[in-house]
């Protein structure tokens, strides 16, 4: 199988973790890319028309996104829904926990690319407090939750995305106000499949 990714990524982090995680690293290429929707990769967009990573071919030569998707294939390859738990209530509480932490990730990710990409001129205040209002909403939600759970699709989820948060807005601070995820964050991080995949 080949993946297009890019080590920053916090959606190619969670799929490489996944695999990580269910031992199928060795059966992943990774093919590194750069890419953003003001400068977007063609080699890519022939394989997901929508230009964004993480992409897997897969070795029947079907390309699978998006992240959520391609977590999921990694896990029934592997076997015995070992990351994502069969239909019952850890499952909606998994999924719904990928969900939250791919939406704050997709947050970061925006605001990432108007402060970076967009024309300092062209940039709008309103709209990145916008987008972080909805990441401390996040936070402060998870900060609620009981992460001791098994490290299944929710927590590798969660976890990249406070590893991107990490990596791009180091003056958010968020373990000041939220000690319980901050805590849950550092032992997660400690795992192989986390230390392995940390972007630079
Ligand atoms: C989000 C992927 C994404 O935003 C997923 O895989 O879960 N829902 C998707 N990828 C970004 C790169 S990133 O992870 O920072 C991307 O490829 N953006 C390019 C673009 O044109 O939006």
């Amino acid at each position: 199988m080949q993946l297009y990714c890019n080590p920053a990524s916090p959606f190619a982090r969670k799929v490489r973790v996944s695999a990580f995680e269910l031992g199928l690293t060795e059966r992943i290429e990774l093919l590194n890319i750069t890419q953003s929707p003001v400068n977007p990769h063609r080699e890519l967009r022939a394989h997901n028309p929508l230009g964004k990573i993480p992409a897997l071919i897969t070795d029947a030569g079907e390309t699978l996104y998006d992240s959520p998707v391609i977590c999921e294939y990694l896990d029934a390859l592997a076997g015995a829904n070992r990351l994502f738990p069969a239909p019952g209530p850890a499952r909606w509480t998994a999924l719904r926990r990928q969900a939250l932490a791919d939406g704050m990730a997709d947050a970061a990710v925006l605001v990432r690319y108007e402060q970076t990409a967009r024309p300092a001129t062209l940039q709008w205040q309103d709209w990145i407090e916008g987008q972080f209002l909805k990441i401390r909403t996040a936070l402060d939600a998870l900060e609620k939750e009981d992460l001791d759970t098994p490290f299944d699709i929710g927590a590798i989820s969660v976890a990249c995305a406070l590893g991107y948060l990490d990596l791009r807005f180091p003056a958010e601070r968020w373990r000041e106000t939220r000690p319980r995820i901050g805590a849950w964050h550092a032992a997660a991080s400690e795992r192989p499949s986390l230390t392995a995949t940390r972007p630079a």
